[in-house]
């Protein structure tokens, strides 16, 4: 059997820009993007999974790329009239991407699974590579900060990420079951590679190894797994990444990043400013910041490359 299968974790902004490059180097059959759903929570009622929405937008085309989240052509007349209702607008939801939520809300109160709905969306958009829930059971992203626990969202958004991270827990994920899919995938004799995406290991890659069996499966899959440094030059790309490092007492490094997956991965693409970097993993360098999608497709080409 030919070795083609490409597994990829993604959270948060930067692994959905990869996700979009590897989806441009990758056959759809042989691309499977398990979501991190440890930002997912319930707000006016609604089930809201951003992690899955932002791959689901970005790979379909959809994607607010002003914002990083949400919907492109979007219009906010449902927040403009519950602000004049007095509800909560600290967490904003465009009125498509509205049609999202009630609708993914409506599926699982009949009884449907997160996976199901979200490959049903994916399908209806035209997105071609399986977009796989991390687990159909709710796990939950907390923030342990001076004032105590916080709900991921309510840091993320709610806080602008300003309380120090004392510690993470990923709430649920010990009773959480690892998508059938996910660990097929990760056993399958047609595996290629494993790819973390430029995601902020902590809040994103993270919550996915937490669910049981899924790190064990990764460990044990036989082929490289290659994590792409979400640092460059000390600095993350983009969200609290080097700040929780250093608030968790890490090295604020790509190689502080590297040292975190230990020995979980075999390769560590580094931007070519931390090409001095000193790592235990096999390390190689390719321009790791994504603008544009010729940007997404060269680093997808590279990391694959990097593998081969
Ligand atoms: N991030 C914000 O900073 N402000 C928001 O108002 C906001 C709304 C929002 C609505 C839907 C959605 O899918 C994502 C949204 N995000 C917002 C991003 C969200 O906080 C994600 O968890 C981050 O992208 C990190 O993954």
């Amino acid at each position: 059997m030919s070795r083609d299968l490409v597994v990829a974790l993604s959270g948060g902004i930067g692994g959905a820009k990869l996700a979009l490059g590897l989806s441009h180097v990758v056959a759809p059959e042989d691309l499977l993007i398990v979501a991190n759903t440890g930002d997912d929570f319930e707000h006016l009622g609604l089930s809201v999974s951003p992690d899955i929405d932002t791959l689901t937008y970005t790979l379909a085309g959809l994607d607010n790329q002003v914002l990083g989240w949400g919907r492109r052509d979007e219009t906010w007349s449902f927040m403009e009239t519950l602000e004049s209702l007095g509800g909560p607008t600290w967490f904003r939801l465009g009125d498509r991407d509205l049609a999202l939520h009630v609708e993914r809300t409506r599926r699982l109160r009949g009884g449907e699974t997160l996976s199901a709905i979200t490959a049903d969306v994916a399908r209806r958009w035209g997105v071609g590579p399986r977009i796989v829930p991390m687990s159909d059971d709710a796990v939950r992203t907390r923030v342990l900060s001076d004032g105590g626990w916080i709900d991921f969202q309510d840091y993320f958004v709610g806080q602008q990420c300003r309380p120090v991270v004392r510690e993470l827990a990923f709430a649920g994920a010990e009773a959480a079951v690892a998508h059938p899919d996910v660990l097929a995938a990760l056993a399958s004799p047609g595996l290629k590679a494993v790819v973390i995406c430029p995601s902020n290991p902590f809040i994103s890659v993270e919550p996915i190894l937490a669910v049981p069996g899924i790190r064990a499966a990764i460990a044990g899959c036989g082929v490289p797994v290659i994590a792409i440094s979400p640092i460059i030059g000390g600095k993350a790309v983009k969200g609290p990444t080097a700040k929780m490092m250093g608030e968790l007492g890490l090295e604020v490094s790509a190689a502080g990043v590297a040292a975190r997956y230990g020995s979980l991965i075999s390769h560590y693409m580094l931007d070519h400013e931390d090409a001095g970097a000193v790592v235990a993993q096999r390390a190689c360098q390719a321009p790791t910041l994504m603008r544009t999608l010729q940007d997404k497709i060269a680093l997808a080409r590279a990391v694959l490359a990097a593998v081969a």
